[in-house]
């Protein structure tokens, strides 16, 4: 297992020094945010961002996310270029070294939140989602949150929209299968993984269409191309929001298999009607139970990377909601302690 931690560049409040100093570090999770979705990211502009984390005493190993065009989401006549392009970028990233790229193919909208700075009873502040306040929502009046890698204009949201009327899970399944049948050789090529993150929340959303929800939708998806190079970003944050995903038995299944190339790990105290608000890592305070996961990632080998997902804001911090440096750190500390004890306990050395 290898600890990372996610970095926006040179706007993120978080330093690259600061995270250097959490203990038990290896690498930074990052992208190039300046270059438009669909564009080529350069060797040169790779090289830049690779520098500057290998200075700082960290290795660059994982991208996220290389964002996924609308259109080929959408399976629009532009797909075929914008498809080259992206296989452009990952041999340009496998050159630089990059074992995996994390990416999503949720409609228009990333991680979607009705609220980011709940106040949680010890004081702290947390991402929270209700799905009757996300009904309510008026997106004529647009919507993007801090943290995605895309944001729309009310008349361009509205003309998106009105495209994905045509498209049902089914359609949407099949772009995403025309999409990796495409990409997965040339990632293999180029010496990487792609690792689809789950959707979340877990659920349609505004009336558009999800497929990376729960066991069943994340084994259709690795058997589209059976390879390794097709593999999953394992979010227990996200599958987290339904409690009918079992984790650990999850975990257990893919990581069994290698095909977890990168786990976010973050809790969630979810109702059983799906409404959640985050926590702190800790397996008390949520649904998740993380020394359990964390054991199925131990007993089947795992050699991937983690990462603390999404911190509470603590300490009067203030900062990027779910991506700021204290409680990340703590979560980073906690879910190495319990690393250490599994490793112990089996009669591993330090
Ligand atoms: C949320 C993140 C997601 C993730 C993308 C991957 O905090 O985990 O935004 O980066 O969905 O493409």
């Amino acid at each position: 297992m290898k600890m990372t931690f996610r970095w926006y560049g040179d706007d993120d409040p978080v330093t690259l020094s600061a995270i250097r100093q959490i203990p038990g570090m290896y690498g930074i999770v990052s992208a190039i945010y300046e270059t438009p979705v669909g564009e080529v990211w350069t060797p040169e502009a790779i090289a830049a961002l690779k520098g500057k984390i290998n200075r700082a005493g960290l290795a660059f190993e994982v991208v996220e996310s290389v964002p996924v065009h609308e259109d080929i989401k959408l399976g629009k006549p532009s797909r075929d270029r914008l498809i080259a392009n992206y296989g452009e970028t990952l041999r340009n990233l496998g050159a630089a070294g990059v074992k995996v790229v994390c990416y999503n193919f949720m409609p228009v909208f990333d991680w979607t939140r009705t609220d980011l700075a709940l106040q949680l009873a010890d004081g702290s502040n947390a991402l929270s989602f209700n799905a009757a306040e996300a009904d309510a929502i008026d997106l004529s009046k647009g919507l993007s949150l801090p943290g995605w890698d895309a944001s729309y204009k009310p008349e361009e949201l509205a003309s998106l929209l009105e495209e994905y009327g045509a498209i049902d899970e089914a359609q949407l399944l099949e772009n995403l299968a025309f999409f990796l049948k495409a990409i997965i050789p040339l990632a293999e090529e180029a010496g990487l993984r792609m690792a689809i993150h789950p959707d979340d929340p877990p659920r349609p959303i505004f009336g558009l269409p999800r497929i990376v929800k729960n066991r069943a939708d994340l084994e259709r998806i690795l058997a589209v191309v059976d390879n390794p190079a097709n593999a999953l970003t394992f979010c227990t944050g996200s599958l987290g929001a339904d409690l009918g995903n079992d984790l650990p038995a999850m975990v257990r299944e893919f990581s069994g298999r290698d095909r977890i190339a990168f786990a976010h790990l973050r809790n969630v105290k979810t109702s059983p009607a799906g409404d959640f608000n985050e926590v702190a890592h800790l397996s008390s305070e949520g649904s998740v139970d993380m020394g359990a996961v964390l054991r199925a990632y131990y007993e089947t080998g795992f050699d991937g990377y983690f990462r603390p997902d999404h911190g509470r804001m603590i300490w009067s911090e203030t900062g990027k909601p779910g991506y700021g440096l204290y409680d990340r750190a703590l979560g980073a500390v906690y879910l190495n302690g319990i690393w250490e004890g599994l490793r112990k306990a089996a009669g591993a050395p330090a």
